[in-house]
């Protein structure tokens, strides 16, 4: 089971891939939908879903694995081929969201805490038995001047490590996603308040993890990259958002631990390549650094389509175009001159 656990991992941050974060639970989806006009309804998730999944440039060359939400994992293409043939075709590894979603923290105004450790053995034997190897469980954390609280921190990092050691004792792979929010209102925070709070973050999730005895050798790590909240009057540059980065990282995060793949967390697409690849191009690291991203990935392809069928090999070059510019990242050979090849 350990051999098998550790080479799952290994195969999700292969060399110049990475994860595609598809996992928009329904009231998410809704949001990126409105943003292009179109109803969310199950026939607009399929059909959006199956748009990527298809995409064999970006599938097979530079997606090692999909995270869906439970409702996708289940959905079949068109044709009839269920979603997750479709992306074991294209070589890639299907996954699961396995939390239940934030809710409020209660006795901490201001925090949220992820819930779904209730049945959540059940849900992911089912999960496993429908072709999910590997899972993922987001914590929220929010920043400001006086928040997060050490113990709002302490509930989603024990949670975390909760869902990562019974994911493990299944077989499946837990990528343990703790985010610092660049968008908590007020999202002044400067870059050197988002060090400080990953920084305590990152510390407590492994503390955490390794009393859960939670194998590190079979995880992924999705964190945030530090940056400044998105009103910082101080917006960072790629060297400066990769120095605090990396220096959080290595100061907290073992090297046992085989890759490290970033949510994009709101950046536009061309700072979450950028910022990847500064942090690839300029640091040895003990893990393999990649991406496991949703909006950086899906923002640009999502509004070509615009939910019009006649838009859909445009919008699957886009995609295609921004898994390879990520893949390109990842190596430490991307530039800006690159974006120009679609
Ligand atoms: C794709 O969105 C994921 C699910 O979010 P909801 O539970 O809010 O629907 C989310 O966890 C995502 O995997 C990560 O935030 C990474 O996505 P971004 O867009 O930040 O790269």
């Amino acid at each position: 089971m350990r051999k098998r656990i550790e080479e799952i991992a290994e195969t999700l941050v292969r060399s110049g891939q990475g994860i595609l974060a598809a996992d928009e639970s329904n009231n998410t989806i809704k949001k990126r939908f409105d943003s292009i006009g179109i109803e969310n309804t199950e026939y607009n998730r399929r059909s959006y879903r199956e748009l990527l999944f298809r995409t064999k440039g970006a599938m097979n060359d530079n997606i090692s694995g999909v995270i869906l939400f439970e409702e996708t994992l289940y959905q079949k293409a068109k044709d009839g081929t269920s979603f997750v043939d479709l992306i074991r075709e294209a070589n890639a590894i299907p996954g699961v969201k396995a939390d239940r979603g934030s809710f409020v923290l209660a006795g901490h105004p201001g925090e949220i805490v992820t819930e779904g450790l209730d049945g959540l053995r059940d849900r992911l034997i089912k999960y496993y038995e429908s072709g999910a190897q590997f899972a993922k469980w987001r914590a929220v954390i929010t920043i400001n001047d006086a928040l997060p609280s050490l113990s709002g921190i302490k509930a989603n990092a024990h949670a975390l490590a909760r869902y990562a050691s019974v994911c493990q004792d299944l077989g499946i792979v837990p990528i343990v996603e703790p985010e610092v929010k660049m968008d908590s209102e007020p999202a002044d925070h400067t870059i050197e308040r988002c060090e400080k709070v990953t920084s305590a973050v990152l510390k407590t999730v492994f503390d955490e993890l390794h009393d859960q005895q939670v194998l590190l050798e079979g995880i992924i790590l999705k964190p945030n990259m530090v940056l400044p909240g998105i009103k910082c009057c101080r917006q960072s540059t790629p060297d400066e958002v990769s120095a605090h980065t990396v220096r959080v990282l290595k100061r907290y995060v073992p090297s046992a631990v085989p890759g490290i793949a970033f949510l994009s967390g709101g950046q536009s697409d061309i700072q979450a390549t950028s910022n990847l690849a500064a942090i690839n191009a300029q640091y040895d690291m003990p893990w393999t650094v990649t991406y496991s991203y949703g909006r950086a990935l899906q923002a640009s392809c999502l509004k070509i389509w615009g939910g019009q069928i006649e838009n859909t090999l445009n919008a699957q070059k886009t995609f295609a175009h921004r898994a390879r510019m990520n893949g390109l990242a990842t190596l430490g050979k991307w530039d800006n001159s690159q974006e120009k090849s679609i």
